[in-house]
Protein backbone atom coordinates (compact mmCIF):
# COMPACT_ATOMS: atom_id res chain seq x y z
CA UNK A 1 0.00 0.00 0.00
CA UNK A 2 1.34 3.40 -1.00
CA UNK A 3 1.13 6.66 1.53
CA UNK A 4 -0.30 9.64 1.22
CA UNK A 5 3.02 11.16 0.55
CA UNK A 6 4.16 8.11 -2.20
CA UNK A 7 0.42 9.24 -3.73
CA UNK A 8 1.12 12.90 -3.40
CA UNK A 9 4.44 12.70 -5.28
CA UNK A 10 3.34 10.05 -8.03
CA UNK A 11 0.11 12.45 -8.88
CA UNK A 12 2.03 15.76 -9.25
CA UNK A 13 4.60 13.79 -11.60
CA UNK A 14 0.96 12.41 -13.62
CA UNK A 15 0.28 16.28 -13.59
CA UNK A 16 3.42 17.40 -15.06
CA UNK A 17 5.22 18.85 -12.44
CA UNK A 18 9.48 17.65 -12.51
CA UNK A 19 10.22 19.46 -9.00
CA UNK A 20 9.32 21.22 -5.70
CA UNK A 21 11.18 24.15 -4.60
CA UNK A 22 11.36 24.09 -0.94
CA UNK A 23 13.68 23.34 2.44
CA UNK A 24 13.47 20.08 4.72
CA UNK A 25 11.96 19.59 8.26
CA UNK A 26 10.85 16.47 10.11
CA UNK A 27 6.94 17.03 9.35
CA UNK A 28 7.96 16.72 5.24
CA UNK A 29 10.45 13.82 5.43
CA UNK A 30 7.75 11.55 4.27
CA UNK A 31 7.44 13.59 0.63
CA UNK A 32 10.61 14.62 0.79
CA UNK A 33 11.58 10.89 0.91
CA UNK A 34 9.19 9.88 -1.69
CA UNK A 35 10.50 12.53 -4.09
CA UNK A 36 14.09 11.34 -3.41
CA UNK A 37 12.63 7.77 -4.70
CA UNK A 38 10.80 9.11 -7.65
CA UNK A 39 13.49 9.30 -10.48
CA UNK A 40 10.93 11.57 -12.30
CA UNK A 41 10.82 14.32 -9.59
CA UNK A 42 13.61 16.24 -8.34
CA UNK A 43 13.71 17.93 -4.89
CA UNK A 44 15.10 21.62 -5.19
CA UNK A 45 16.95 22.37 -2.09
CA UNK A 46 16.49 26.54 -1.81
CA UNK A 47 18.02 28.44 1.06
CA UNK A 48 15.05 30.31 2.01
CA UNK A 49 11.42 29.01 1.32
CA UNK A 50 10.43 32.32 0.13
CA UNK A 51 12.92 31.81 -2.55
CA UNK A 52 11.20 28.55 -3.12
CA UNK A 53 7.65 30.18 -3.88
CA UNK A 54 8.89 32.89 -6.04
CA UNK A 55 10.87 30.09 -8.31
CA UNK A 56 7.38 28.20 -8.33
CA UNK A 57 5.75 31.08 -9.54
CA UNK A 58 8.17 32.20 -12.13
CA UNK A 59 8.18 28.53 -13.27
CA UNK A 60 4.03 28.53 -13.53
CA UNK A 61 3.87 32.50 -15.04
CA UNK A 62 6.53 30.78 -17.69
CA UNK A 63 5.10 27.76 -18.63
CA UNK A 64 1.44 27.93 -17.81
CA UNK A 65 1.96 25.01 -15.60
CA UNK A 66 1.39 24.09 -12.20
CA UNK A 67 4.84 24.39 -10.05
CA UNK A 68 5.15 23.25 -6.62
CA UNK A 69 7.04 24.79 -3.49
CA UNK A 70 7.11 23.50 0.08
CA UNK A 71 7.38 24.20 3.71
CA UNK A 72 7.94 22.43 6.69
CA UNK A 73 5.52 22.91 9.77
CA UNK A 74 5.41 26.71 11.32
CA UNK A 75 8.23 28.97 10.56
CA UNK A 76 9.42 26.77 7.55
CA UNK A 77 5.90 27.25 5.74
CA UNK A 78 5.30 30.90 7.08
CA UNK A 79 8.20 32.01 4.94
CA UNK A 80 6.34 30.56 1.81
CA UNK A 81 3.96 33.65 2.22
CA UNK A 82 5.44 36.61 0.51
CA UNK A 83 6.44 34.33 -2.81
CA UNK A 84 2.97 32.86 -2.80
CA UNK A 85 1.48 36.23 -3.08
CA UNK A 86 3.27 37.15 -5.51
CA UNK A 87 2.09 34.00 -7.54
CA UNK A 88 -1.58 34.12 -6.42
CA UNK A 89 -1.70 37.66 -7.11
CA UNK A 90 0.26 37.13 -10.98
CA UNK A 91 -2.73 34.46 -11.29
CA UNK A 92 0.21 31.72 -11.68
CA UNK A 93 -0.72 27.97 -10.86
CA UNK A 94 0.98 27.06 -7.94
CA UNK A 95 0.29 24.14 -5.27
CA UNK A 96 2.01 24.78 -1.55
CA UNK A 97 2.20 22.21 0.76
CA UNK A 98 2.50 23.85 3.96
CA UNK A 99 3.73 20.71 6.29
CA UNK A 100 1.90 20.80 9.61
CA UNK A 101 2.47 19.41 13.25
CA UNK A 102 1.38 16.27 14.19
CA UNK A 103 -2.64 16.09 13.85
CA UNK A 104 -3.39 15.25 17.81
CA UNK A 105 -1.01 17.93 18.43
CA UNK A 106 -3.16 20.37 16.77
CA UNK A 107 -5.16 22.99 18.43
CA UNK A 108 -2.72 22.79 21.95
CA UNK A 109 -0.26 25.74 21.13
CA UNK A 110 2.33 23.23 20.34
CA UNK A 111 5.93 23.67 19.14
CA UNK A 112 6.13 25.48 16.12
CA UNK A 113 1.49 25.46 15.80
CA UNK A 114 0.30 27.75 13.50
CA UNK A 115 -2.72 27.53 11.71
CA UNK A 116 -1.81 27.87 7.63
CA UNK A 117 -5.55 27.11 6.63
CA UNK A 118 -5.99 30.76 8.47
CA UNK A 119 -2.77 31.96 6.95
CA UNK A 120 -2.61 31.47 3.66
CA UNK A 121 -6.32 32.23 3.31
CA UNK A 122 -5.87 35.89 1.58
CA UNK A 123 -3.50 34.52 -0.86
CA UNK A 124 -4.57 31.17 -1.91
CA UNK A 125 -8.35 30.05 -3.47
CA UNK A 126 -8.22 27.05 -1.99
CA UNK A 127 -6.47 25.81 1.47
CA UNK A 128 -7.15 22.82 3.50
CA UNK A 129 -6.46 20.78 6.23
CA UNK A 130 -5.80 16.86 4.97
CA UNK A 131 -7.05 15.89 8.92
CA UNK A 132 -7.05 12.07 7.43
CA UNK A 133 -5.81 9.91 4.64
CA UNK A 134 -9.07 9.63 3.38
CA UNK A 135 -9.78 13.08 2.33
CA UNK A 136 -6.27 12.44 -0.02
CA UNK A 137 -7.29 11.82 -3.58
CA UNK A 138 -10.05 14.16 -3.73
CA UNK A 139 -8.28 17.09 -2.05
CA UNK A 140 -5.01 17.03 -4.10
CA UNK A 141 -7.31 16.96 -7.23
CA UNK A 142 -9.22 19.92 -6.32
CA UNK A 143 -6.07 21.99 -5.12
CA UNK A 144 -4.56 20.81 -8.61
CA UNK A 145 -7.87 21.70 -10.59
CA UNK A 146 -8.44 25.01 -8.87
CA UNK A 147 -4.76 26.09 -9.04
CA UNK A 148 -4.94 25.48 -12.37
CA UNK A 149 -8.42 26.77 -13.72
CA UNK A 150 -8.53 30.24 -11.09
CA UNK A 151 -5.02 30.70 -11.87
CA UNK A 152 -3.47 31.35 -8.37
CA UNK A 153 -2.21 29.22 -5.51
CA UNK A 154 -3.56 26.59 -3.80
CA UNK A 155 -2.37 25.32 -0.25
CA UNK A 156 -2.61 21.78 0.85
CA UNK A 157 -1.85 21.38 4.77
CA UNK A 158 -0.77 17.87 5.69
CA UNK A 159 0.31 17.18 9.08
CA UNK A 160 3.77 14.70 9.09
CA UNK A 161 1.53 11.69 10.63
CA UNK A 162 -1.00 12.30 7.63
CA UNK A 163 1.52 12.20 4.96
CA UNK A 164 3.24 8.70 6.43
CA UNK A 165 -0.24 7.26 6.75
CA UNK A 166 -1.35 4.48 4.03
CA UNK A 167 -3.87 5.51 2.01
CA UNK A 168 -6.47 3.13 1.79
CA UNK A 169 -8.40 3.90 -0.99
CA UNK A 170 -7.34 5.87 -3.88
CA UNK A 171 -10.81 6.43 -5.82
CA UNK A 172 -11.25 9.44 -7.64
CA UNK A 173 -7.61 9.21 -8.68
CA UNK A 174 -6.73 11.33 -11.89
CA UNK A 175 -4.88 13.55 -14.48
CA UNK A 176 -4.89 17.58 -14.17
CA UNK A 177 -7.21 19.01 -16.56
CA UNK A 178 -5.50 21.94 -17.87
CA UNK A 179 -7.55 23.53 -20.82
CA UNK A 180 -7.88 26.98 -21.90
CA UNK A 181 -11.45 27.57 -23.21
CA UNK A 182 -12.15 29.98 -26.05
CA UNK A 183 -14.78 32.50 -23.73
CA UNK A 184 -16.35 34.65 -25.91
CA UNK A 185 -19.43 37.29 -25.11
CA UNK A 186 -22.62 36.42 -26.65
CA UNK A 187 -23.03 38.10 -30.32
CA UNK A 188 -25.05 41.12 -29.06
CA UNK A 189 -21.98 41.85 -27.42
CA UNK A 190 -19.45 41.60 -29.56
CA UNK A 191 -21.92 43.41 -32.27
CA UNK A 192 -22.53 46.46 -29.33
CA UNK A 193 -18.55 46.05 -29.21
CA UNK A 194 -18.30 46.77 -32.93
CA UNK A 195 -21.44 49.66 -33.21
CA UNK A 196 -18.71 51.53 -30.70
CA UNK A 197 -15.52 51.09 -32.13
CA UNK A 198 -17.42 51.78 -35.94
CA UNK A 199 -18.85 54.72 -34.63
CA UNK A 200 -15.11 56.12 -32.52
CA UNK A 201 -12.82 58.29 -34.59
CA UNK A 202 -9.71 58.45 -32.59
CA UNK A 203 -9.71 54.57 -31.07
CA UNK A 204 -6.55 53.74 -28.69
CA UNK A 205 -5.75 49.88 -27.33
CA UNK A 206 -4.54 49.25 -24.61
CA UNK A 207 -3.70 45.88 -23.43
CA UNK A 208 -2.14 43.87 -20.75
CA UNK A 209 -0.85 40.41 -19.97
CA UNK A 210 -4.25 38.58 -21.14
CA UNK A 211 -3.26 39.16 -24.12
CA UNK A 212 -0.58 36.45 -24.33
CA UNK A 213 -0.59 34.71 -27.34
CA UNK A 214 -2.74 36.94 -29.07
CA UNK A 215 -0.14 39.65 -30.48
CA UNK A 216 -0.85 38.80 -33.81
CA UNK A 217 -4.51 39.43 -33.36
CA UNK A 218 -4.32 42.88 -31.50
CA UNK A 219 -1.73 44.43 -34.38
CA UNK A 220 -4.43 43.01 -36.59
CA UNK A 221 -7.46 45.01 -34.99
CA UNK A 222 -5.19 47.94 -34.57
CA UNK A 223 -4.48 48.25 -38.49
CA UNK A 224 -8.42 47.78 -38.89
CA UNK A 225 -9.30 51.07 -36.51
CA UNK A 226 -5.72 52.85 -36.91
CA UNK A 227 -5.28 52.81 -33.91
CA UNK A 228 -2.53 53.24 -31.36
CA UNK A 229 -1.82 50.17 -28.87
CA UNK A 230 -0.41 51.20 -25.77
CA UNK A 231 0.19 48.56 -23.09
CA UNK A 232 0.81 47.88 -19.24
CA UNK A 233 4.10 46.59 -17.99
CA UNK A 234 2.84 43.43 -17.63
CA UNK A 235 1.63 43.51 -21.59
CA UNK A 236 5.02 44.95 -22.67
CA UNK A 237 6.53 41.30 -23.18
CA UNK A 238 4.10 40.38 -25.76
CA UNK A 239 2.74 43.89 -27.39
CA UNK A 240 5.96 45.95 -27.62
CA UNK A 241 7.71 43.31 -30.39
CA UNK A 242 6.09 42.69 -33.91
CA UNK A 243 4.10 45.87 -33.56
CA UNK A 244 4.00 48.79 -35.69
CA UNK A 245 1.45 50.63 -33.65
CA UNK A 246 2.96 50.11 -30.17
CA UNK A 247 2.58 53.55 -28.53
CA UNK A 248 4.81 52.48 -25.22
CA UNK A 249 3.61 52.16 -21.53
CA UNK A 250 1.70 54.45 -19.11
CA UNK A 251 2.01 54.98 -15.39
CA UNK A 252 4.89 56.27 -13.50
CA UNK A 253 6.94 53.79 -15.64
CA UNK A 254 5.76 54.41 -18.25
CA UNK A 255 6.32 57.30 -21.39
CA UNK A 256 5.02 60.27 -22.18
CA UNK A 257 3.46 58.82 -25.18
CA UNK A 258 1.62 55.69 -23.67
CA UNK A 259 0.06 58.27 -21.85
CA UNK A 260 -0.60 61.05 -24.35
CA UNK A 261 -2.36 57.69 -26.65
CA UNK A 262 -5.10 56.99 -23.76
CA UNK A 263 -5.46 60.97 -23.19
CA UNK A 264 -6.05 61.45 -26.62
CA UNK A 265 -8.54 58.76 -27.92
CA UNK A 266 -12.32 59.06 -27.84
CA UNK A 267 -12.59 55.57 -26.82
CA UNK A 268 -10.18 53.41 -25.17
CA UNK A 269 -10.62 49.40 -25.17
CA UNK A 270 -8.80 47.15 -22.49
CA UNK A 271 -7.91 44.19 -23.40
CA UNK A 272 -6.59 41.41 -20.80
CA UNK A 273 -5.69 44.32 -18.31
CA UNK A 274 -6.12 44.81 -14.82
CA UNK A 275 -3.82 47.99 -14.58
CA UNK A 276 -3.62 48.77 -10.85
CA UNK A 277 -3.35 52.74 -11.14
CA UNK A 278 -6.54 54.46 -11.60
CA UNK A 279 -5.34 57.97 -11.99
CA UNK A 280 -3.34 57.05 -14.69
CA UNK A 281 -6.78 56.28 -16.56
CA UNK A 282 -8.36 58.80 -18.87
CA UNK A 283 -11.25 60.62 -17.94
CA UNK A 284 -12.48 61.56 -21.45
CA UNK A 285 -13.22 59.13 -23.41
CA UNK A 286 -15.18 56.06 -23.55
CA UNK A 287 -14.13 53.04 -22.15
CA UNK A 288 -14.89 49.49 -23.01
CA UNK A 289 -12.97 46.78 -20.83
CA UNK A 290 -12.71 42.76 -22.26
CA UNK A 291 -11.79 40.56 -19.24
CA UNK A 292 -11.90 36.83 -18.92
CA UNK A 293 -12.66 37.59 -15.51
CA UNK A 294 -15.77 39.36 -15.34
CA UNK A 295 -15.11 40.47 -11.78
CA UNK A 296 -12.27 42.53 -13.41
CA UNK A 297 -14.81 44.70 -15.29
CA UNK A 298 -14.90 47.86 -14.35
CA UNK A 299 -12.97 47.76 -10.96
CA UNK A 300 -10.47 50.58 -11.80
CA UNK A 301 -12.41 52.21 -14.02
CA UNK A 302 -15.35 53.69 -15.34
CA UNK A 303 -16.80 51.59 -18.50
CA UNK A 304 -18.86 52.10 -20.88
CA UNK A 305 -19.41 48.62 -21.74
CA UNK A 306 -17.65 45.80 -20.06
CA UNK A 307 -16.90 42.02 -21.68
CA UNK A 308 -15.84 39.22 -20.77
CA UNK A 309 -14.09 36.95 -22.94
CA UNK A 310 -10.89 35.76 -24.59
CA UNK A 311 -8.71 37.75 -26.40
CA UNK A 312 -7.72 36.01 -29.04
CA UNK A 313 -11.12 34.34 -29.75
CA UNK A 314 -13.00 37.62 -28.94
CA UNK A 315 -10.92 39.78 -31.79
CA UNK A 316 -11.76 36.92 -34.02
CA UNK A 317 -15.20 37.39 -33.60
CA UNK A 318 -15.17 40.77 -33.99
CA UNK A 319 -12.95 41.48 -36.07
CA UNK A 320 -15.51 40.73 -39.43
CA UNK A 321 -18.08 43.39 -37.86
CA UNK A 322 -15.59 45.91 -38.05
CA UNK A 323 -15.45 49.11 -40.71
CA UNK A 324 -12.06 49.35 -41.84
CA UNK A 325 -10.70 52.85 -41.00
CA UNK A 326 -9.45 55.13 -43.48
CA UNK A 327 -8.42 58.11 -41.11
CA UNK A 328 -4.79 57.57 -39.71
CA UNK A 329 -4.15 60.90 -38.45
CA UNK A 330 -4.61 59.58 -34.41
CA UNK A 331 -2.27 57.15 -35.39
CA UNK A 332 0.08 58.99 -36.61
CA UNK A 333 0.07 61.94 -33.66
CA UNK A 334 0.64 58.76 -30.99
CA UNK A 335 3.30 57.12 -33.29
CA UNK A 336 5.04 60.27 -33.80
CA UNK A 337 4.77 61.16 -29.94
CA UNK A 338 6.44 57.44 -29.60
CA UNK A 339 9.41 58.46 -31.92
CA UNK A 340 10.02 61.76 -29.83
CA UNK A 341 10.01 59.48 -26.67
CA UNK A 342 11.98 56.74 -27.90
CA UNK A 343 14.24 59.46 -29.22
CA UNK A 344 14.57 61.05 -26.16
CA UNK A 345 15.22 58.03 -24.32
CA UNK A 346 18.13 56.72 -26.53
CA UNK A 347 19.60 60.38 -25.38
CA UNK A 348 19.65 58.98 -21.92
CA UNK A 349 20.65 55.97 -22.62
CA UNK A 350 23.99 57.44 -24.08
CA UNK A 351 27.22 57.85 -21.69
CA UNK A 352 28.17 61.20 -21.70
CA UNK A 353 31.61 61.99 -20.71
CA UNK A 354 31.01 63.50 -17.45
CA UNK A 355 29.27 61.22 -16.64
CA UNK A 356 31.44 59.77 -12.80
CA UNK A 357 28.97 57.13 -12.50
CA UNK A 358 27.62 54.78 -14.85
CA UNK A 359 23.82 55.70 -15.97
CA UNK A 360 21.09 52.61 -15.30
CA UNK A 361 19.91 53.51 -18.76
CA UNK A 362 22.47 53.19 -20.32
CA UNK A 363 23.27 49.11 -18.60
CA UNK A 364 20.14 48.45 -19.27
CA UNK A 365 20.38 49.34 -23.20
CA UNK A 366 23.86 47.52 -23.22
CA UNK A 367 22.16 44.46 -21.77
CA UNK A 368 19.83 43.98 -24.04
CA UNK A 369 21.95 44.74 -26.85
CA UNK A 370 24.02 41.85 -25.86
CA UNK A 371 21.12 39.73 -24.34
CA UNK A 372 20.05 36.83 -26.80
CA UNK A 373 16.51 37.06 -28.56
CA UNK A 374 15.27 34.39 -26.23
CA UNK A 375 16.49 35.27 -23.01
CA UNK A 376 14.16 35.31 -19.98
CA UNK A 377 14.35 38.48 -17.98
CA UNK A 378 13.36 38.77 -14.32
CA UNK A 379 13.36 42.16 -13.04
CA UNK A 380 13.44 43.23 -9.36
CA UNK A 381 11.45 45.76 -7.59
CA UNK A 382 13.21 48.57 -7.46
CA UNK A 383 14.70 50.86 -9.99
CA UNK A 384 15.70 47.90 -11.79
CA UNK A 385 12.10 48.11 -13.14
CA UNK A 386 12.13 51.57 -14.68
CA UNK A 387 15.27 50.67 -16.34
CA UNK A 388 13.72 47.36 -17.80
CA UNK A 389 10.61 48.91 -18.82
CA UNK A 390 11.86 51.56 -20.82
CA UNK A 391 15.18 50.29 -21.87
CA UNK A 392 14.76 46.23 -22.55
CA UNK A 393 13.58 45.96 -25.84
CA UNK A 394 11.38 42.99 -26.43
CA UNK A 395 11.56 40.36 -29.07
CA UNK A 396 9.13 37.58 -29.95
CA UNK A 397 11.45 35.17 -28.01
CA UNK A 398 12.33 37.13 -25.09
CA UNK A 399 10.29 37.01 -21.73
CA UNK A 400 10.00 39.72 -19.16
CA UNK A 401 8.61 39.10 -15.63
CA UNK A 402 8.91 40.65 -12.21
CA UNK A 403 6.49 40.89 -9.02
CA UNK A 404 5.08 43.29 -11.05
CA UNK A 405 1.27 43.20 -9.08
CA UNK A 406 2.32 42.14 -5.60
CA UNK A 407 5.47 44.45 -6.07
CA UNK A 408 7.67 42.37 -3.72
CA UNK A 409 12.01 43.26 -3.22
CA UNK A 410 14.01 40.23 -3.82
CA UNK A 411 11.92 38.31 -6.36
CA UNK A 412 14.56 38.26 -9.03
CA UNK A 413 16.97 35.91 -7.99
CA UNK A 414 14.70 33.44 -7.20
CA UNK A 415 12.30 34.15 -10.15
CA UNK A 416 15.34 33.25 -12.46
CA UNK A 417 16.30 29.94 -10.30
CA UNK A 418 13.20 28.81 -10.95
CA UNK A 419 12.85 30.45 -15.20
CA UNK A 420 16.23 28.48 -15.63
CA UNK A 421 14.66 25.22 -14.15
CA UNK A 422 12.18 25.05 -16.61
CA UNK A 423 14.33 26.08 -18.98
CA UNK A 424 18.17 24.55 -19.02
CA UNK A 425 19.00 25.53 -21.91
CA UNK A 426 18.10 29.34 -22.31
CA UNK A 427 19.60 32.64 -21.12
CA UNK A 428 18.41 33.55 -17.84
CA UNK A 429 19.08 37.23 -16.69
CA UNK A 430 17.91 38.51 -13.03
CA UNK A 431 18.03 42.28 -13.15
CA UNK A 432 18.18 43.55 -9.29
CA UNK A 433 19.22 46.46 -7.29
CA UNK A 434 21.41 45.93 -4.00
CA UNK A 435 19.18 46.54 -1.62
CA UNK A 436 16.23 44.00 -3.25
CA UNK A 437 19.27 41.29 -4.10
CA UNK A 438 20.86 41.36 -0.52
CA UNK A 439 17.29 40.65 0.73
CA UNK A 440 17.23 37.03 -0.40
CA UNK A 441 21.21 36.59 -0.90
CA UNK A 442 21.75 33.27 0.56
CA UNK A 443 20.23 31.63 -2.19
CA UNK A 444 23.26 32.54 -4.52
CA UNK A 445 23.87 29.12 -3.20
CA UNK A 446 21.31 27.58 -4.85
CA UNK A 447 22.79 29.19 -8.11
CA UNK A 448 26.00 27.18 -7.15
CA UNK A 449 24.71 24.17 -6.03
CA UNK A 450 22.71 23.61 -9.00
CA UNK A 451 25.43 25.11 -11.17
CA UNK A 452 22.58 27.26 -12.93
CA UNK A 453 23.91 29.44 -15.26
CA UNK A 454 21.46 31.83 -14.32
CA UNK A 455 23.57 35.89 -14.66
CA UNK A 456 22.99 38.08 -12.15
CA UNK A 457 22.78 41.83 -13.10
CA UNK A 458 22.91 44.03 -10.39
CA UNK A 459 22.25 47.81 -10.19
CA UNK A 460 24.79 48.78 -6.96
CA UNK A 461 23.60 52.26 -5.97
CA UNK A 462 24.47 51.74 -2.62
CA UNK A 463 21.23 52.72 -1.63
CA UNK A 464 17.31 51.87 -1.85
CA UNK A 465 16.93 54.25 -4.59
CA UNK A 466 13.53 53.95 -5.40
CA UNK A 467 12.87 54.33 -2.29
CA UNK A 468 14.90 57.42 -2.03
CA UNK A 469 13.31 58.97 -5.02
CA UNK A 470 10.47 58.92 -3.59
CA UNK A 471 11.08 59.95 -0.04
CA UNK A 472 12.34 63.33 -2.32
CA UNK A 473 9.53 64.03 -4.56
CA UNK A 474 7.25 64.11 -1.10
CA UNK A 475 9.66 66.76 0.39
CA UNK A 476 11.08 64.18 2.77
CA UNK A 477 14.71 64.30 3.11
CA UNK A 478 15.55 61.06 2.54
CA UNK A 479 16.33 58.48 5.40
CA UNK A 480 17.05 55.38 6.40
CA UNK A 481 18.19 54.30 2.41
CA UNK A 482 21.68 53.38 2.46
CA UNK A 483 23.03 49.94 1.68
CA UNK A 484 27.01 50.26 2.62
CA UNK A 485 29.10 49.34 -0.42
CA UNK A 486 29.56 45.84 -1.30
CA UNK A 487 31.70 44.19 -3.90
CA UNK A 488 29.33 41.33 -5.13
CA UNK A 489 31.59 40.22 -7.56
CA UNK A 490 33.68 39.15 -4.58
CA UNK A 491 30.52 37.63 -2.70
CA UNK A 492 29.70 35.65 -6.15
CA UNK A 493 33.24 34.95 -6.18
CA UNK A 494 33.72 33.40 -2.33
CA UNK A 495 30.37 31.39 -2.94
CA UNK A 496 32.14 29.69 -6.40
CA UNK A 497 30.38 31.80 -8.89
CA UNK A 498 31.77 33.51 -11.54
CA UNK A 499 31.92 37.55 -10.66
CA UNK A 500 32.23 40.40 -12.89
CA UNK A 501 32.97 44.37 -11.36
CA UNK A 502 32.28 46.85 -13.63
CA UNK A 503 32.93 50.66 -12.08
CA UNK A 504 33.30 52.43 -15.63
CA UNK A 505 31.87 52.56 -19.04
CA UNK A 506 34.65 50.83 -20.51
CA UNK A 507 34.30 47.83 -19.05
CA UNK A 508 30.62 47.31 -19.14
CA UNK A 509 30.08 45.65 -22.54
CA UNK A 510 33.09 43.16 -22.19
CA UNK A 511 31.79 42.16 -18.77
CA UNK A 512 28.37 41.62 -20.00
CA UNK A 513 29.34 39.39 -22.84
CA UNK A 514 31.81 37.39 -21.02
CA UNK A 515 29.40 37.00 -18.12
CA UNK A 516 26.43 35.82 -20.50
CA UNK A 517 29.31 33.67 -22.66
CA UNK A 518 30.54 31.98 -19.38
CA UNK A 519 29.12 28.41 -18.57
CA UNK A 520 27.96 28.87 -15.28
CA UNK A 521 26.32 31.37 -12.77
CA UNK A 522 27.88 34.61 -12.65
CA UNK A 523 27.31 38.19 -11.47
CA UNK A 524 27.89 41.46 -12.93
CA UNK A 525 28.12 43.86 -9.88
CA UNK A 526 27.68 47.06 -11.72
CA UNK A 527 28.30 50.31 -9.52
CA UNK A 528 25.95 52.64 -11.07
CA UNK A 529 24.79 56.46 -10.68
CA UNK A 530 22.80 56.40 -6.92
CA UNK A 531 21.07 60.11 -8.28
CA UNK A 532 19.34 58.63 -11.48
CA UNK A 533 16.69 60.17 -11.64
CA UNK A 534 13.36 58.34 -13.46
CA UNK A 535 10.76 61.25 -14.98
CA UNK A 536 7.18 60.75 -15.02
CA UNK A 537 5.51 60.73 -18.13
CA UNK A 538 2.76 63.53 -16.63
CA UNK A 539 3.86 65.53 -13.13
CA UNK A 540 1.40 66.97 -10.87
CA UNK A 541 1.82 70.35 -9.08
CA UNK A 542 2.83 68.55 -6.26
CA UNK A 543 5.63 66.63 -7.29
CA UNK A 544 6.54 70.10 -9.12
CA UNK A 545 6.38 72.28 -5.91
CA UNK A 546 9.11 69.63 -4.24
CA UNK A 547 12.06 68.05 -5.80
CA UNK A 548 9.50 67.20 -8.80
CA UNK A 549 10.65 70.62 -10.35
CA UNK A 550 14.07 69.60 -10.75
CA UNK A 551 12.46 66.55 -13.06
CA UNK A 552 10.19 68.49 -14.92
CA UNK A 553 13.01 70.87 -16.05
CA UNK A 554 15.57 67.86 -16.82
CA UNK A 555 12.75 66.78 -19.01
CA UNK A 556 12.77 69.76 -20.69
CA UNK A 557 16.54 70.32 -21.44
CA UNK A 558 16.73 66.24 -21.50
CA UNK A 559 20.09 65.90 -20.06
CA UNK A 560 21.16 65.62 -16.11
CA UNK A 561 22.86 68.71 -14.78
CA UNK A 562 25.11 68.70 -12.24
CA UNK A 563 23.98 71.35 -9.53
CA UNK A 564 20.61 73.04 -9.05
CA UNK A 565 22.48 76.25 -9.99
CA UNK A 566 23.14 75.04 -13.32
CA UNK A 567 19.76 74.15 -13.44
CA UNK A 568 18.54 77.57 -12.54
CA UNK A 569 20.54 79.07 -15.41
CA UNK A 570 18.87 76.81 -17.70
CA UNK A 571 15.15 77.59 -17.39
CA UNK A 572 13.38 78.82 -20.54
C1 LIG B 1 7.84 49.32 -8.78
C2 LIG B 1 6.77 49.05 -9.78
C3 LIG B 1 6.28 50.07 -10.57
C4 LIG B 1 5.31 49.82 -11.55
N1 LIG B 1 4.90 50.83 -12.37
C5 LIG B 1 4.10 50.55 -13.42
C6 LIG B 1 3.77 51.53 -14.40
O1 LIG B 1 4.18 52.67 -14.32
N2 LIG B 1 3.00 51.14 -15.44
C7 LIG B 1 2.51 49.86 -15.58
O2 LIG B 1 1.84 49.54 -16.56
N3 LIG B 1 2.79 48.94 -14.65
C8 LIG B 1 3.57 49.24 -13.60
N4 LIG B 1 3.88 48.27 -12.70
C9 LIG B 1 3.23 46.98 -12.83
C10 LIG B 1 1.80 47.06 -12.28
O3 LIG B 1 1.85 47.08 -10.87
C11 LIG B 1 0.96 45.86 -12.76
O4 LIG B 1 1.64 44.69 -12.49
C12 LIG B 1 0.69 45.91 -14.25
O5 LIG B 1 0.35 47.19 -14.69
C13 LIG B 1 -0.44 44.96 -14.52
O6 LIG B 1 -0.40 44.63 -15.84
P1 LIG B 1 -1.64 43.86 -16.47
O7 LIG B 1 -2.86 44.67 -16.24
O8 LIG B 1 -1.26 43.54 -17.85
O9 LIG B 1 -1.64 42.49 -15.67
P2 LIG B 1 -2.64 41.91 -14.61
O10 LIG B 1 -2.90 42.89 -13.52
O11 LIG B 1 -2.13 40.59 -14.21
O12 LIG B 1 -3.99 41.77 -15.42
C14 LIG B 1 -4.16 40.87 -16.47
C15 LIG B 1 -5.65 40.81 -16.78
O13 LIG B 1 -5.83 40.02 -17.94
C16 LIG B 1 -6.90 39.12 -17.72
N5 LIG B 1 -6.68 37.99 -18.60
C17 LIG B 1 -5.80 36.97 -18.48
N6 LIG B 1 -5.85 36.17 -19.55
C18 LIG B 1 -6.78 36.69 -20.38
C19 LIG B 1 -7.27 36.34 -21.66
N7 LIG B 1 -6.79 35.28 -22.31
N8 LIG B 1 -8.23 37.10 -22.21
C20 LIG B 1 -8.73 38.19 -21.56
N9 LIG B 1 -8.30 38.58 -20.35
C21 LIG B 1 -7.33 37.84 -19.78
C22 LIG B 1 -6.85 38.80 -16.25
O14 LIG B 1 -8.09 38.34 -15.78
C23 LIG B 1 -6.46 40.16 -15.67
O15 LIG B 1 -7.59 40.94 -15.38
C24 LIG B 1 4.81 48.51 -11.69
C25 LIG B 1 5.27 47.49 -10.87
C26 LIG B 1 6.26 47.74 -9.93
C27 LIG B 1 6.76 46.60 -9.09
C1 LIG C 1 9.88 43.23 0.57
C2 LIG C 1 9.82 44.70 0.29
N1 LIG C 1 10.28 45.58 1.21
C3 LIG C 1 10.25 46.91 0.96
C4 LIG C 1 9.74 47.38 -0.22
C5 LIG C 1 9.72 48.89 -0.49
N2 LIG C 1 10.70 49.18 -1.56
C6 LIG C 1 10.37 49.25 -2.86
S1 LIG C 1 11.66 49.57 -3.86
C7 LIG C 1 12.73 49.62 -2.57
C8 LIG C 1 14.19 49.93 -2.77
C9 LIG C 1 14.89 49.00 -3.70
O1 LIG C 1 16.28 49.22 -3.57
P1 LIG C 1 17.31 48.42 -4.46
O2 LIG C 1 16.94 47.00 -4.51
O3 LIG C 1 18.67 48.75 -4.02
O4 LIG C 1 17.04 48.99 -5.92
P2 LIG C 1 17.26 50.49 -6.45
O5 LIG C 1 15.92 51.15 -6.39
O6 LIG C 1 18.29 51.14 -5.61
O7 LIG C 1 17.72 50.29 -7.87
C10 LIG C 1 12.05 49.41 -1.35
C11 LIG C 1 12.69 49.44 -0.02
C12 LIG C 1 9.23 46.42 -1.12
N3 LIG C 1 8.68 46.77 -2.28
N4 LIG C 1 9.32 45.10 -0.86
MG1 LIG D 1 20.00 50.14 -4.79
Amino acid sequence: MTTVAEHLVEALVSAGVRRIYGVVGDSLNSIVDAVHHNKKIEWIHVRHEEAGAFAASAEAQLTGTLAVCAGSCGPGNLHLINGLYDAHKSLAPVLAIAAQIPSNEIGTDYFQETHPEQLFQECSHFCQLVATEKQMPRLLQIAMQTAMSRGGVSVLVLPGDVAAAKMSSKDLEHRIFAMRPAIQPCPQDVRRLAELLNDADRVTIFGGAGCAGANREVVRLAEQLKAPIAYSFRGKEFLEHDNPYAAGMTGLLGTESGHYSLERADLVLLLGTDFPYTAWYPKKPKIVQLDVRAEHLGRRSKLDLGLMGDVRSTLEALMPLLKPKKSEKHLKACLDKHQETRKSLERREEMDRKDIALPPEHVTSVLSDVAADDAIFTVDTGMSCVWAARHLRMTSGRRLIGSLNHGSMANAMPQAIGAQMAFPKRQVISMSGDGGFTMLMGDLLTLAQYELPVKLVIYNNSTLGMVKLEMRVAGYEDFGVDVPKTNFAKVAEAVGIRGFRVESSGDLKSSLRGALAHKGPAVVDVVTNPNALALPPKIDSKEVAGYGLYFAKQTLHGRLFESIDELKGNLP
